[in-house]
């Protein structure tokens, strides 16, 4: 607390140091992550407050953790009592709407999806919808490089940031990227702050990339037996349309989220798994294509049952039973999984993980879904009621070493989209190498040389 009264002095501000208000800054939504009331909160309101900050830290060697909304999942925003968090909440004004440009300029504390309404009337979006999207920042995205359900079509954060004011921690202010399309002027330090998770400077300002508005759109739900045939309905659907979403999860998930939501199953037949699609009415007849791919699914064998949706309220109901389970899942204190393999490879590793729990975790119940055309899974283990949260995470932490192996041997991530914070740090050396390990940390060193901007996350 000593830095504090000085601080306050030195901004001319006062500091929010009331432990009961600074621990519901100091942590975000990872389960297990370690975290403690930080020592103060300051409500960052314009970049050269932040500038004088981070400098004043900087000499005094004292961490800071930077924090938009706290939606992250690994505890990359958890700060301790001798932490500055520097929440950016009050720093969430659209600067400039730029349709000629297709771009918007925001402080990094806007909504994300704020700025996609505020857009809509000139029709434009912003593309990149992360479940937390109602309530998590740009400027959180970015740091994490969010993906969302429509990354199979339009990519994930980092394709939508063209350029970042960013504050270091010597205080100096840096704009990285440009606002134009080409700037070809040697190394590409922009991407370098993007995913990085406030390790290497504060991002305080984005120029995002924005988008023509989405068509109209419909959704299709598909019953499948066997997981390999999901893979095939993607391959098969992918060739003839342009998908803007592949989404798939068990029929546990939607055994939780229909009994526990009050969501209507989407056909009477049961199947292991369900494919959900979406695709934009881009040209006339895409909807008698769609029915015929599904047909020629179902002649194959690959599909058992489905469902396409006849109205936009229709779409957005089969939507929720994939949006939906993530929130459902929070009552079992899951342990979650969030990982990515090359698509083809996915059917043997997800086969290989469940034989891996069957065998060695058979009280575990798995609750799988997520973003197949990404390549990405949700392994979500739910905490039998036998178990107290230690044991639980206890045996989890081991079976997130023998994912690990087994993410080395499928040359897959060990953390796909929601970053890498506290939860993922032990498990890195599976998807990056020793020598990508000692690049980072002399980058690190570069930028942060005191070490202050969230230490401790991502790696040591
Ligand atoms: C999803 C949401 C976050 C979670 O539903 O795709 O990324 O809880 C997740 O896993
Ligand atoms: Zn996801």
């Amino acid at each position: 607390m000593s830095f504090v009264a000085e601080l306050e002095r030195h901004l001319g501000v006062s500091l929010i140091t009331d432990p009961d208000i600074t621990s519901t800054y100091s942590r975000d939504q990872a389960p297990f992550a370690s975290y403690s009331p930080a020592a103060a909160v300051l409500l960052a309101r314009t970049t050269e407050e932040i500038s004088k900050a981070l400098a004043f830290c900087s000499e005094r060697k004292i961490p800071v953790v930077t924090r938009g909304a706290g939606s992250g999942l690994s505890g990359g925003a958890n700060a301790d009592s001798k932490s500055l968090v520097i929440s950016l909440e009050k720093m969430n004004q659209i600067i400039e709407i730029d349709s000629a440009n297709q771009l918007a300029r925001v402080q990094a504390g806007v909504i994300n999806l704020d700025l996609d309404t505020a857009v809509k009337e000139f029709g434009m979006a912003y593309l990149p919808d992360p479940a937390s999207r109602d309530w998590s920042t740009l400027g959180g995205n970015v740091a994490t490089n969010a993906g969302g359900m429509c990354c199979v079509k339009y990519g994930v954060t980092s394709h939508h940031v063209r350029a970042l004011k960013v504050v270091l921690s010597s205080g100096e202010v840096i704009e990285v990227g440009k606002a134009t399309k080409k700037f070809v002027t040697t190394l590409d330090l922009m991407h370098l702050f993007i995913g990085s998770e406030g390790t290497l400077g504060l991002i305080c300002e984005a120029t995002i990339q924005l988008a023509r508005a989405p068509l109209e759109s419909s959704v299709m739900v598909l019953g499948v037996e066997n997981f390999a045939e999901i893979v095939d309905v993607l391959t098969c659907f992918s060739r003839d349309l342009d998908l803007s979403a592949f989404e798939f999860f068990s029929q546990q998930a939607l055994d939780k989220v229909v009994s526990h939501r009050g969501h209507t199953v989407p056909f009477k037949t049961e199947t292991a798994f369900y494919a959900l699609l979406e695709f934009e009415h881009s040209s006339p007849g895409i909807l008698d294509k769609a029915m015929a791919l599904f047909e020629h699914c179902v002649d194959l064998g690959w599909v058992v049952d489905g469902v396409i949706s006849q109205s936009q309220s229709q779409a957005k109901n089969l939507w929720k039973l994939r949006e939906d389970i993530s929130e459902t899942l929070w009552q079992w204190q899951p342990y979650k999984n969030d990982i990515s393999v090359r698509i083809s490879r996915m059917a043997d590793f997800l086969e290989d993980v469940d034989q891996l729990v069957m065998e060695q975790y058979p009280d575990f119940e798995v609750i799988w879904y997520g973003h197949i055309g990404d390549g990405n899974l949700h392994l979500n283990i739910l905490k039998p009621e036998a178990f107290s949260v230690d044991q639980f995470h206890s045996k989890c932490v081991n079976v997130s070493e023998e994912i690990g192996q087994l993410l080395a041997k499928y040359e897959g991530s060990v953390s796909a989209e929601h970053g890498v914070g506290l939860l993922k740090k032990d498990y890195l050396h599976y998807s990056r190498s020793a020598v990508e390990m000692d690049m980072m940390r002399s980058i690190k060193r570069a930028f942060d040389p005191n070490y202050i901007m969230n230490p401790g996350k991502l790696f040591d």
